[in-house]
């Protein structure tokens, strides 16, 4: 089950701020090194305060958001915007380090607001970055909050999209928190694109027609379509991750 490339792989785990990025970096790289796979760690995030993991490469050793804050006289808001754009002034650092880590499966946590690293310009570089050493593929978290009905989960799919196409990389949306239960219409929703495309015909207005055309859409052009659910508590639903991750690199598995 568990190959190895000959080059590095970048798992970069995005999603909006208490999503579980850094508790799933954390658990899952420690179901890996159960698995005899020698992970390395990257922590992305200046705003970092405790990490479930022993980084090999940490942006707080160069940019932190309570530093910045008093240097620049900014407010919290302000200070992780200047934090994202002073991470952009590190790139042939963050190259040097990322190359020495000596593991060949690299997890990459990254900042807790996922738009200033999406939607500013250090994502894409540190995205580049990654592509000169090795492999990157994102898996975006979400929490299950944002999975009260049917159509939130096309919301949460697209936004997976809209990260593949800025990042121009692979990006797999999962649901964390698999613990936290979820209605039935919404389980059988994501085990089935049949009963979600009937399940959104019943919602109301102008979001049915729009959902189901976007599912069609998102069926033409992503790889990964079905939406993985685990648990960064206890580990459920892991083993299915590695798997869609591994199909998602080699590029070679039925993802539908
Ligand atoms: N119930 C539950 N809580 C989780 C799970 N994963 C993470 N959390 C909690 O969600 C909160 C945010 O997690 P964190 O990893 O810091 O999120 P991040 O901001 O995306 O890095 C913490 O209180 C975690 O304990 C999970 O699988 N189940
Ligand atoms: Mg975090």
């Amino acid at each position: 089950m568990f190959e190895f490339l000959l080059s590095k792989q970048f798992v970069v785990v995005l999603g909006p701020a208490g999503s579980g990025k850094t508790t799933l970096v954390g658990s899952y790289g420690r179901w890996l090194e159960s698995r005899g796979v020698k992970v390395g760690y990257v922590n992305l995030d200046p705003g970092a305060d405790y990490l479930p993991y022993k980084p090999d490469f940490d942006i707080r050793k160069y940019i932190r958001v309570t530093d910045v804050m008093k240097k620049y006289n900014l407010g919290p808001n302000g200070a992780f915007i200047k934090s994202a754009d002073l991470m952009l002034e590190l790139g042939d650092q963050i190259y040097r380090e990322l190359v020495r880590i000596p593991s060949d499966y690299v997890l990459v946590d990254t900042p807790g607001q996922m738009e200033l690293f999406v939607f500013r310009e250090n994502g894409p570089e540190l995205l580049g970055i990654l592509k000169r050493i090795g492999f990157p593929v994102a898996i975006v978290v979400f929490d299950p909050l944002l999975a009260k009905k049917p159509s939130d989960l096309v919301a949460l799919k697209l936004m997976a999209t809209v990260i593949q196409l800025r990042l121009d990389v692979d990006s797999i949306p999962i649901l964390n928190k698999a613990d936290v239960e979820i209605s039935d219409e919404v389980a059988r929703s994501l085990e089935e694109e049949l009963v979600l495309m009937e399940a959104l015909s019943r919602e109301a207005g102008v979001r049915a027609d729009l959902a189901q055309s976007l599912v069609q859409v998102m069926d033409d052009y992503r790889q990964a379509t079905r939406l993985v659910r685990v648990s960064a508590l206890s580990g459920s639903g892991f083993d299915e991750l590695y798997d869609i991750i591994h199909e998602v690199y080699c590029n070679c598995g039925d993802l539908t």
